[in-house]
């Protein structure tokens, strides 16, 4: 038995002065301080009793081990592979606090759903440092695709299903297979995952761009505007109710207008949702993407980055207080600059797309606390507590609450946190964050009942992490 004594348990709704009792692999109690409580004289728990570890808390916040609903560890993409192994990348999680993932396991075009998937099992089977689900990207929708939906609601643990509107030739559906896919969500309660981006007219602006010599990191972004993001987002929205209202959660969603169409649509009493990503919250086109040289290729991420211009960092940490943004993933998807994002020297279109951050969001996010931009309890809400509800896996991640596994990070809101390529544990050969210090520190995190980081010492190991066979989405109507 473990005693976490002494701190602040944040919860979705507040802060409670509570300690928290975990037995074995779960939460047994929260056990509210300042009402008369006191250890029993005899028996487990007692006063001398040392089969208790007591974790002392006092003066640090004890929140749910933070729940990361988009990562690509060793993703097969733009001519190279997502520089994080299940091992690495499951390790760097732990280390900022993530003590749950959901990756994406891919069906390529002309492959089959479930041989995709078993492929993404034999990668994370054995390696994870903490536990961790899946959801299936739909390269090819089609009639034995829409029958492995089925399957895989049913059977397997996954109900829900990223498409792309984008990258035509790669991931790609057109309007009338997402419709379909939509309508098979409609009937087996899954999820749609959108990402929501003009692929055809942004290989026109591309094509055009290069043609007139603009081969540098920033025509990145500029030949992905907000309108072409906008226009996804509300063409995947119009989709949806053409299915019913068909679940729809748009992923990686960075820009203004995007977030106008989904605030409108959750206005409109549909079933709508999204997530950002800490890059989206801090970086800009200008500042990041448009580093001198070839260094702005460390931000080659889509949907790009944006200009800081314009408005979208306010409305999106907005979006987050009004819950128009449901969610904060990282969408950790890293690649090295050697051998890796310098494929796009002298052409940006072949820069790997994706930027490493599944150690730093449950930092990168306190820090919008400490700025006044979002609640304590919003922060762990998410964070942690609505991915493990909108991804099936509440209430046993999420929350720390009588049952619930023992996922749980002390976080020392005195601390900081530097972060630097030198310090990470990302492979990843740059930091997209380097040199940046925040308020906040992880300061020890626990993966179902066992200690696997503390005190800046990592004690976890590859194999901890277990597959979670998810059920539906909470949030569906
Ligand atoms: N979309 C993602 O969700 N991740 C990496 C690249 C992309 O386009
Ligand atoms: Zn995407
Ligand atoms: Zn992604």
């Amino acid at each position: 038995m473990k005693l976490i004594k002494g701190g602040t348990v944040i919860t979705s709704t507040g802060p409670i002065a509570a300690d928290v009792v975990i037995e074995g692999e779960r939460i047994a109690a929260l056990v509210a301080r300042g009402y008369g409580f006191s250890a029993p004289s005899e028996g487990p728990g007692a006063v001398g009793d040392t089969a208790v570890e007591t974790i002392d808390a006092t003066g640090k916040y004890v929140i749910p081990g933070a729940v990361d609903g988009h990562t690509h560890m060793e993703l097969p993409f733009g001519g190279t592979h997502a520089s994080d192994t299940f091992d690495t990348g499951t390790r760097a999680a732990a280390i900022g606090g993530t003590t749950t993932i959901i990756d994406f396991a891919v069906q390529r075009t002309g492959e089959v759903v479930q041989d995709g998937l078993a492929a993404w099992h034999a990668k994370a089977d054995g390696n994870c440092h903490i536990d961790y689900g899946f959801h299936m990207i739909l390269g090819g929708v089609d009639d034995d695709a829409l029958k492995a939906m089925d399957q895989l609601v049913a059977t397997e643990g996954i109900g829900s299903f990223k498409l792309f509107m984008a990258y035509p030739g790669v991931f790609y559906s057109d309007d009338g297979q997402i419709l379909r896919a939509m309508q098979k969500a409609r009937d087996n309660g899954a999820l749609i995952m959108m990402h929501a981006e003009n692929g055809p007219a942004i290989d026109v602006l591309v094509k055009q761009a290069l043609e007139r010599g603009e081969t540098a990191p920033i025509y990145h972004g500029i030949t992905r505007p907000e309108a072409l993001e906008a226009e996804a987002t509300s063409r995947a929205i119009w989709l949806a109710s053409m299915a019913a209202d068909c679940p729809l959660y748009i992923v990686h969603l960075s820009a203004s207008k995007a977030l106008e169409q989904v605030a409108a649509a959750r206005d409109a009493g549909r079933n709508v949702f999204a997530e950002t990503c800490p890059q989206y919250l801090y970086l800009t086109l200008e500042d990041q993407l448009g580093a001198p040289g070839f260094e702005g290729a460390k931000w080659v991420c889509s949907t790009p980055l944006r200009s800081k211009h314009q408005n979208h960092r306010a409305d999106l940490w907005k979006g987050l207080r009004s819950n128009d943004l449901s969610v904060v993933s990282t969408d950790h998807c890293p690649f090295c600059m050697k051998d890796q994002k310098e494929l796009g020297v002298g052409d940006f279109s072949k820069i790997p797309n994706g930027i490493g951050g599944v150690e730093h969001r449950v930092d990168l996010i306190y820090q919008g606390v400490v700025d006044g931009k979002l609640s304590l309890a919003r922060w762990v809400e998410t964070i942690a507590t609505t991915p493990a509800r909108m991804f099936g896996l509440y209430p046993k991640k999420g929350v720390i609450a009588p049952g619930s596994d023992a996922d749980v990070v002390i976080y020392d809101p005195n601390g900081r946190t530097r972060i630097s390529v030198e310090t990470h544990h990302m492979n990843m050969d740059y930091s997209a964050w380097e040199g940046w210090e925040i308020a906040g520190k992880v300061d020890t995190v626990i993966s179902r009942g066992d200690v696997i980081s503390a005190g800046g010492e990592y004690t976890g190991h590859a194999g901890h992490g277990r597959f979670l066979s998810r059920g539906l989405s909470e949030y569906l109507v």
